[in-house]
């Protein structure tokens, strides 16, 4: 009797000690699995970002490109525009209305800082075979052509320094309502 309860308790503590082996097994396999899907999950999406970055950097950075549009309510689309110092900017700049460019005629002119929009748009409403852009002066950075209904026009300018500008359109009349600020920053 002694030997038989003696074989069934070593047969028991084998049991459990396998029983325990196998659990332990399956969870060291298991934390194994997961943290190496862990760790698949973290560099993919490393890659991921860094990719991304990249991109971004080339694109984001280097070159911004506007779309700004006027219409025949003498309204730009746009109020602010916003880019940063260094950046490549190309605006284009689309009439969505259907009047001609002698009666509701768009343009982009930036302006240096600090230039008093009323003075410039009176000077400029004498330049009329200019474009409405006044020949002499030093306030324009840069501006658009005069377009019209259906037309639109690009160009590409190197963002000025940080600092806050003005743009209007320098048709006449037009710079009341149709400014906005364009930002470097
Ligand atoms: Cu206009």
């Amino acid at each position: 009797m002694k030997s038989y309860l003696k074989f069934l308790l070593f047969l028991c503590t084998v049991l459990l000690m396998s029983c325990g082996d196998d659990k332990k097994d399956k969870d060291v396999d298991r934390i194994t699995i997961g943290e190496e899907g862990t760790l698949k999950e973290m560099d993919i999406n490393e890659e991921n970002n860094s990719a991304t970055d990249t991109t971004a950097t080339s694109e984001d950075q280097d070159v911004v490109e506007v779309m700004l549009t006027g219409n025949d309510q003498m309204k730009f689309n746009l109020s602010e525009i916003k880019v940063k110092e260094g950046q490549t900017v190309k605006l284009t700049l689309k009439h969505v209305g259907q009047l001609g460019k002698d009666v509701m005629g768009h343009n982009f002119v930036l302006l240096k800082k600090g230039t008093d929009l009323a003075s410039f748009a009176q000077k400029a409403v004498e330049f009329k075979s200019n474009e409405y852009i006044p020949e002499d002066s030093d306030k324009v950075i840069t501006h658009t052509d005069m377009i019209g209904g259906g037309q639109e026009t690009s160009i590409t300018f190197k963002a000025p320094p940080a600092g806050t500008y003005d743009f209007i359109c320098s048709f006449p009349g037009h710079y009341i309502q149709m400014q906005g600020k364009f930002i470097v920053e």
